[in-house]
């Protein structure tokens, strides 16, 4: 077991190399230009990684004077819409990079000064832990943003490795009963994983495997896109409006096959990976084409770590053990998911799989805090959002670092986005 200060170090480390390898390979013009609305310039990322770790760790853990006091309100989310960064007076490619690194020069002294005071590196350690997964959240958003550049492919990585066993159970069932949902041990986890609460979830059965884009193909040839009975009405409206007609980066070339765009490379779309990029409206519609639906994130949680052997939630579906590269898809290894059926080491024990890395997996919930949530350390990381229009998503993807991916951690977006890695499983009620 390595110590408190050696895991912050590695998590912060492998962060910031993740940072610069996702820009390092862009020019400078492409750095600065805006690849979607959807997305900020590949430079305000950068930049606003290093302004976070400033607020949070140089001047409210360490109390001390700002490295830059001038730019806070530009790298503020708050303040301005990704669509209109491009136009502010952002810090330029280099400028970006010499910010991040004097702050992250400073935050070392400050992550110095903690580890000599013991008990105080156990009490700070959350915020440093907190910037880790902070910046792997942007990394994935860049690694979105490099997804929508147009041209040549930057970004390579080995193919994912074939652990594929044939799934011959397609559903299984989770029993009625309570569970434990969320953690109020679980050092790393963020305010919206808090604090544990039991939750009774009537029995439902879930897919073993993600949807993939075999099944979601058959959903489309079987006239999915056109029939009206099959989406809900904002579900509709939306599909209309915006002329869904397949997952996006998908083509068709008229003969009935599909190729994809995938970081600058044109494919045939791989039939048995997890369908990938379509949003909230489209998993609905499918799920109700199945005849099935969305899980819940209480289902989506308790299948992930409710133990049936002790009734224990655990941190993940193989047990409480962190992910490696035999139990998940995580931590940009690969550009792709893995095929359904992968990774068998990482199921659950009643024999869920792929839950963890891969793919985003959208669950029909709205995004709120639990009972007895409490803002920590700021109201802006996630109770602003409580109420809107969310939906939540679970379970990471293979662009998803494993510092923020556990069996607890919740991600949200609108219902409309599809950009994120994002695919999903059904359920239905037995
Ligand atoms: C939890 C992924 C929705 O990217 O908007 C980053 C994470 N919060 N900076 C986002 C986040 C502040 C957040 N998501
Ligand atoms: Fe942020």
């Amino acid at each position: 077991m390595t110590g408190l200060r050696e895991q912050l170090e590695s998590a912060l480390l492998r962060a910031r190399h993740r940072s610069h390898a996702l820009t390092d390979c862009v020019d400078d013009a492409d750095l600065v230009a805006q690849h979607s609305p959807l997305m900020s310039p590949l430079v305000w990322d950068l930049a606003h990684i290093g302004n976070q770790e400033e607020l949070w760790l140089i001047r409210d853990v360490g109390g001390r004077d700002p490295v830059r006091h001038d730019i806070d309100d530009l790298y503020d989310a708050f303040k301005h819409a990704r669509s209109t960064r491009p136009a502010l007076p952002l810090l330029g490619p280099d400028e970006a990079r010499k910010y991040v690194g004097q702050v992250r020069d400073k935050m070392w002294d400050v992550l110095d000064a903690s580890r000599f005071r013991g008990r105080k590196l156990e009490h700070d350690g959350f915020a440093f832990a907190m910037i880790a997964q902070h910046e792997q959240q942007h990394d994935e958003t860049m690694l979105a943003t490099h997804q929508l550049r147009k041209g040549q492919a930057l970004l390579t990585a080995p193919d994912v490795p074939r652990t594929a066993v044939p799934v011959t159970d397609r559903e299984t069932v989770i029993p009625a009963g309570e569970f434990t949902m969320g953690t109020s041990d679980d050092p790393w986890a963020l305010d919206n994983e808090r604090p544990a609460h039991r939750v009774y979830v009537p029995e439902f059965a879930i897919d073993t495997v993600p949807v993939s884009n075999a099944d979601y193909a058959e959903f489309i040839d079987d006239g999915g896109y056109r029939r009206r009975e099959l989406w809900s009405e904002r579900g509709w409206l939306h599909r209309r409006e915006s002329d869904l007609e397949a997952p996006q980066f998908w083509t068709g070339d008229g003969s009935g096959r599909w190729w994809r765009h995938r970081f600058g490379v044109l494919e045939p779309v791989p039939l048995d990976e997890p369908v990938m990029h379509v949003c909230w409206f489209e998993a609905e519609a499918y799920a109700r084409w199945a005849g099935k639906r969305l899980p819940t994130e209480t289902e989506w949680e308790k299948a992930a770590r409710w133990h049936p052997a002790s009734g224990r939630s655990r941190r993940f579906p193989w047990g409480d053990e962190e992910p490696d590269r035999t139990r998940a898809n995580l931590g940009q290894r690969h550009l792709a998911p893995a095929a359904v059926g992968s990774y068998p080491d990482g199921r659950s024990p009643l024999g869920v799989r792929q839950l963890i890395g891969d793919v985003w997996e959208w669950t029909s919930s709205r995004f709120t805090g639990y009972p007895g949530f409490a803002a920590f350390p700021y109201r802006e990381y996630s109770e602003a959002f409580f109420g809107g229009d969310y939906r939540v998503l679970r379970g990471g993807s293979f662009g998803t670092d494993p510092v923020a991916c556990r069996g607890t951690f919740r991600n949200w977006d609108h219902p409309i986005r599809r950009q994120i890695f994002a695919g999903f499983r059904c359920a239905r009620d037995v």
